[in-house]
């Protein structure tokens, strides 16, 4: 899944590389101070800090609920796995909810909302969680490797935005593969957007059973329509789909479904759902191309027409996000690996996002140059 490395950092990390080889001659010490120095000047500045050091943080879900900020991360840890395909050194284990009175405000951790020992049905690997309010009850959404090691969602409530959850005993039935994200429209009815292709498994789901032995990346056709993005009603107690999951059509300005070999534009993970002026913004990451892209539609359940990207890629990785509307202003939580500079150790990010007159999103770079 996640093996391939950006080539955001070699700048930065040649330079050190330079300086541990030196060794004690002279000139090489000059010249390697000199190479760090012309390095240090390339060296890219970050549009926004981490939210919180003291964890690993990552694939930020971002609410308000009672006039707070409420951010659902995963929580890295280094759990000593070596990358590979399938993303196993993503190994977390139980998630903490940060909250925020506002934007730029302290940031408090909130301690273990859950732990992946207290969810009956569950294996390893607690991905990119998200969560809701409704009927006076906080719901938290969760990928996480079932027993036989397919993922799965699953639900867990509190009476509080931060916790402790309590799982469900049993996964949301029907649901597969990672990445819930749980919109709410205006009249009261939520939507669980889901699924991740590569190590999310998605393509391993095609004929409706997890298959153990299918696809490790997609579904092996590049001109095919690449693998969509699900979308489900929730039922009204938000533990159960109301209905089989579909597809989330994604299709270009001609209408045309984009292809499994567009990696820049296709669905990889990550969706997320937000509504600006009456239109549904369907969101999400390109994955291998390390792109966050929005794409508009109609109905909450699509289609959605492909318009751009709106965050260029960041440092490691993975590209993860959700939007929100806070105080009159919009804002992007998104994560990238500044603390550590390994892909699995990430920490949470936040900055302003603007909406055009137009209704297109102006593009963030997660640098200044
Ligand atoms: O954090 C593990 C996985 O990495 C998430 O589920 C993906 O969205 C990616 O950020």
């Amino acid at each position: 899944m996640y093996r391939q490395l950006r080539s955001a950092l070699p700048a930065v990390f040649a330079a050190a590389a330079l300086i541990v080889t030196a060794g004690c001659g002279g000139n090489a010490k000059t010249a390697a101070a000199d190479s760090a120095k012309a390095d240090s000047a390339k060296k890219p500045k970050f549009l926004s800090k981490p939210l919180i050091t003291s964890i690993y943080t990552a694939d930020p879900s971002a609410h308000v609920f009672n006039g707070k900020i409420y951010v659902y991360p995963s929580h890295d840890i280094d759990a000593g796995i070596a990358d590979n395909d399938n993303g196993d050194e993503y190994a977390m284990r139980d998630y903490h909810v940060l909250s925020m009175d506002s934007i730029g405000g302290k940031v408090t951790d909130n301690g273990v909302a859950l732990d992946v020992k207290d969810v009956p049905w569950a294996s390893k690997q607690m991905w990119a969680p998200d969560a809701a309010f409704k009927n006076g009850t906080y719901y938290l959404y969760f990928p996480v490797r079932n027993k036989e090691g397919a993922f799965q969602i699953g639900a867990a409530t509190s009476t509080s935005p931060v916790g402790p959850f309590k799982a469900q005993p049993e996964p949301i039935p029907g649901s597969f593969s990672i990445d819930p994200a749980v919109f709410t429209d205006d009249d009261g009815t939520s939507y669980m957007y889901f699924g991740g292709i590569w190590g999310g498994q998605l393509q391993k789901w095609v004929t409706g059973k997890y298959d153990a032995n299918g696809s490790k990346t997609d579904m092996g056709k590049p001109n095919a329509p690449a693998l969509s993005c699900k979308v489900a009603k929730m039922s009204k107690d938000m533990l159960h789909f109301d209905g089989k999951p579909q597809d989330v059509q994604l299709v270009d300005q001609n209408g045309v479904e984009l292809a499994t070999k567009d990696h820049d534009r296709r669905f990889f993970e990550g969706s997320f759902m937000h509504k600006y002026n009456g239109k549904y913004y369907f969101t999400y990451s390109t994955g291998d191309t390390h792109l966050l892209c929005y794409a508009i539609g109609d109905k909450p359940m699509g289609k959605f027409v492909y318009q751009g990207v709106f965050l260029k890629p960041v440092q490691g990785w993975t590209t993860h996000h959700s939007i929100v509307e806070f105080r009159g202003k919009w804002y992007l939580f998104y994560h990238d690996n500044e603390l550590s500079g390994r892909n699995h150790l990430r920490n949470v990010k936040v900055t302003e996002l603007t909406h055009n007159p137009d209704g297109s999103i102006k593009m963030i770079d997660p640098f200044v140059h």
